[in-house]
């Protein structure tokens, strides 16, 4: 452990910068042994601050090596500026000034894939949060916005493609017979959205027209062998820029919009201005190699980042502390366009049903924060399912309470009010309830309070009166650092059905309607519904109207009821969840108990008539007929026995699919496309539901099943149907499985997005030495420890594999912490990611717990990256 552990930084800390940097002018000088970067800085002291003599201290990094510094031409002597911490500190400045930089990096043996670095062939940058200071010395902070203008100077022969943000505006050469690229961004900007590529690629060409009549050149860049792999990503951002126009009034402001796809990156892509970066895995698609959920999941990440052009970069954050600000509201933004391009509910489902597995455990858990965090040690921690999704649902819930119309006016009051500026949270809820006169006071506690509510509802008819009252209470669990909690500003969709599943047209408030949103404000309050002529079964929390967790007590009769007829299709996937949920949990009971499995199931009726009706949405039959994950399982328990929990599923899964063989068979011949693969919603919920089918058929003793399954994986001419039948076969046993994860891997071994997920299945595939099957696979030609998403496939399948990974002698946990040792100087980013499983140690049943335990205690012990740091110390409180 290090003597001194890293401290806190505080929201409450916040102050203005002491100096702004009007222009930003670099020069790089690209070579692979050392590269050199000169920066020009046009400063002046901020005249917000009010002091006219605090120091200049700029951030930097342990990896950049000042050359030298001077100011307005004068070269400054080493008893003039100090290197304290990574800092750069000049005591006496005049009030404004030229300094100028030269630091010296190597972007080749950069490992964190932070700043400048090396992905193949390439040079790239990720800069958001911190990554800037590690490429020179700055004031890296978003509410510092210059405008930048950056020259690169490399060998063309190897680097014939080379980007920066904004335009360009000149190409030379050097007297050695370099080229010199010079690219202006007019639009000013903080540190974080800097992005500079270079390397030997490939382009697309394409252009969009905007709305007010101006063409914008696209271009998407890849190696060479990928550029055939880019159509599916051009259209999604046509449509998305298209989408941003009407929905929102956003039109695209520079005259070229790039995207490069790099094979090394710590997450998904990043939004630079006028240069997005992506890690390939969120931008190449192609139908034989890309699966349904792939060419989705481009889709949106295309337009998460083209909208943050404007919820995000136009106006940008004041603070890291407000980092959802643009993450909660450009998630919102893709959410609504996913839905619109595709199917609403499916979407909606969708992303429940991950925020309810992901983001709840995290805010049940050690790492716990408000959607605004108020401290913390590191930034890159809080790029969390809190921030982003919780973040997202916030937006939502304001789209809620103010409605389509007012809340378009409260995002034009907003961008129009803060363009070209860095904004707070609070920023953005103002201008929403400027521009709609609702008042969000008590709504934005949302904001600052961690943990998720629990919503209790209970109810009372009264025949005679016609009346129907819900008594609804909240309350949030404590949270680590928040003790006690408010009550908080909540819309509860709600319907009313009667015993034939109908709506009601009850009144509410004076008015008649089959859908009401009640508005929660307090602890508790009852709500009253008049001339409701039977006993209601109420549809509650529609559409998942608010982040919470519903405790109602409903019969398995009224989820039947619900899951067969409620008009709100979220709503129908939630009751026959529900109803799952309530026989899992009996059985996992059994299981924990040693007792033998045992259950009556009602699910089971209630999907046999699912199957039956052909009038329903393949997609959300498939989503309906998905039994709760093992992860949403150990979301729900108050203990986790994680071996019980599987054998549930599978007794619970086994059940169903012996009494719906015949159906599950048909529904499969049923859903076979013959005609050429298309990722249209309709082809997609075809595959999906006819997936599930056979994922179901693969468990009864139908010998037809296993010939079926072998078939499909021969002859598919898309990856969807090769690796569904794939993955059903090894998790099956299939006796062909093994040979057939030999032949994909032979067939793809060129294709490392399909690599990559052959290795996440082969780590999570059951065995009596999953482990040893694991460390073969770390040990393999095609793994390297340098690439995020070939760590992230083995280890992320591994903690998959709930026998390999819980073993009771604790060596799953062992190894995972060995992994994240190793990992720690590496790539710090990656590595306190991985800790992710192990924060749930607590919550694991006693035996694994101290087990897990002991490994974060540990690593602990370590020499530990701020990252890991943060995250293992903070889960061992
Ligand atoms: N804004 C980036 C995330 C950067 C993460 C840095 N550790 C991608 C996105 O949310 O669009
Ligand atoms: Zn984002």
């Amino acid at each position: 452990m290090k003597e001194s552990q890293p401290s806190a930084i505080y929201l409450k800390d916040y102050k203005v910068p002491p100096f702004l940097i009007d222009k930003t002018e670099l020069t790089f000088d690209l070579d692979e042994a050392t590269t050199v970067v000169t920066s020009r800085l046009h400063m002046r002291r901020n005249p917000l601050d009010g002091k006219s003599n605090a120091p200049l201290i700029l951030d930097g990094g342990e990896d950049v090596k000042l050359i030298g510094v001077a100011m307005d031409g004068y070269a400054l002597p080493p008893e003039e500026y100090q290197l304290v911490d990574d800092k750069l500190i000049i005591t006496a400045t005049a009030d404004s000034f030229i300094l100028t930089c030269e630091t010296l990096i190597e972007p080749q043996n950069n490992t964190r894939l932070e700043g400048l670095y090396r992905s193949s062939s390439m040079f790239c940058t990720q800069c958001e949060a911190e990554g800037f200071r590690h490429i020179t010395y700055y004031l890296d902070r978003p509410d510092v916005m210059s405008v930048f203008t950056t020259t690169i100077i490399a060998d063309e022969a190897r680097y014939p493609v080379m980007l920066s943000n904004g335009n360009e505006i000149e190409r030379a050469k050097t007297d050695e017979g370099k080229t010199v690229v010079v690219w202006h961004d007019p639009f000013p900007k903080p540190a974080y959205l800097f992005a500079l590529v270079a390397g030997d690629l490939a382009v697309k060409n394409d252009l969009f027209t905007t709305q007010s009549g101006r063409d914008v050149k696209l271009q998407i860049f890849t190696e060479s062998h990928n550029i055939d792999k880019v159509d599916y990503a051009m259209e999604a951002l046509k449509r998305s820029m298209r989408w941003d126009e009407e929905k929102y009034g956003r039109e695209y402001d520079l005259d070229i919009f790039m995207i490069v796809a790099v094979d090394d990156f710590n997450m998904g892509a990043m939004e630079n201005k006028g240069l997005n970066v992506f890690n390939s895995s969120c931008l190449l698609a192609s139908p034989k190699t890309t699966t349904d959920d792939a060419f989705l999941r481009v889709e949106a990440v295309v337009a998460h980042e083209y909208f943050h052009n404007w919820s995000g970069n136009r106006v940008t954050c004041r603070d890291w502390f407000q980092l959802s600000l643009k993450e909660g509201f450009t998630v919102f933004r893709d959410q609504s366009f996913s839905a619109d391009m595709h199917s609403a509910t499916v979407k909606r489902v969708e992303d429940v049903s991950f925020l309810k597995t992901a983001q709840f455990a995290e805010d049940a858990g050690p790492m716990a924060h408000p959607v605004r965090p108020s401290s913390f040690i590191e930034i890159s921690n809080f790029y969390t399912l809190t921030v982003y999704e919780k973040g997202s649902e916030i937006v939502r819930m304001i789209h809620t309470l103010l409605g389509e119309e007012l809340f378009r006016k409260g995002s034009d009051l907003y961008f129009e009010r803060h363009d070209g500026q860095a904004v707070t949270c609070d920023d953005f809820v103002a201008a929403m309830q400027d521009a709609s006169g609702i008042d969000l006071t008590l709504f934005k506690r949302w904001y600052s309070q961690a943990g998720t509510p629990i919503v209790t509802v209970e109810d009372t008819y009264l025949p005679e009166e016609q009346r129907y009252l819900l008594t609804i209470k909240q309350e949030t669990p404590a949270t680590p650092g928040q003790p006690t909690k408010l009550p908080l500003h909540i819309p509860i969709r709600v319907g009313l059905l009667n015993e034939q599943g109908q709506e009601i047209q009850a009144q509410y408030q004076g008015e008649h309607s089959t859908d009401v949103t009640l508005l929660l404000t307090e602890a508790e309050q009852t709500f009253e519904f008049t001339q409701v002529s039977s006993k209601p079964v109420p549809s509650l929390l529609r559409s998942f109207s608010a982040p919470v967790k519903l405790r109602y007590n409903y019969t398995a009769d009224q989820l039947l009821l619900l899951m067969s007829a409620d008009s709100d299709g979220f709503n129908r996937w939630s009751a026959a969840q529900q109803l799952a949920v309530n026989e899992l949990t009996q059985l996992i009971e059994q299981a924990s108990s040693g007792q033998p499995l045992a259950i009556e199931s009602q699910l089971v009726a209630g999907l046999r008539s699912l199957l039956a009706d052909e009038s329903l949405d393949p997609a959300m039959v498939a989503l309906i007929l998905a039994l709760p994950s093992q992860a949403y399982l150990s979301e729900l328990a108050e203990t986790i026995d994680p071996l019980a929990i599987r054998k549930a599923r599978q007794f619970l899964k086994v059940t169903i699919a012996n009494a719906l063989s015949e159906q599950f068979a048909q529904t499969y011949q049923n859903n076979i496309i013959t005609s050429d693969y298309q990722p249209s919603a309709q082809d997609i919920a075809r595959r999906s539901l006819k997936s599930m089918a056979l994922s179901y058929w693969s468990e009864t003793s139908d010998d037809k099943v296993k010939a079926a399954i072998a078939e499909q994986f021969a002859n598919a001419d898309n990856m969807t149907d090769q690796f569904g039948a794939l993955s059903i076969a090894v998790h099956s046993a299939h006796p062909d499985a093994a040979s057939m994860l030999n032949a994909f891997y032979e067939q793809w071994k060129n294709e490392p997005l399909v690599v990559n997920k052959w290795l996440m299945l082969s780590a999570s595939q059951d065995a009596d030495d999953a482990l040893a099957v694991v460390e073969g696979l770390m040990a393999h030609p095609s793994f390297d420890l340098k690439n995020p998403n070939k760590v992230r496939s083995v280890l992320g399948g591994f903690g998959q594999n709930v026998a390999g990974f819980h073993k009771e002698d604790g060596s799953g946990y062992r190894f995972l912490a060995d992994q994240i040792i190793v990992l720690n100087k590496r790539n710090p980013q990656l590595a306190s990611r991985l800790c992710t499983p192990l924060t749930r140690w607590k919550k694991l049943k006693p035996e694994l717990s101290v087990k897990m335990k002991a490994e974060l205690e540990r690593i602990l012990a370590e020499d530990l990256s701020k990252d890991v740091y943060e995250v293992v110390s903070k889960s061992l409180v």
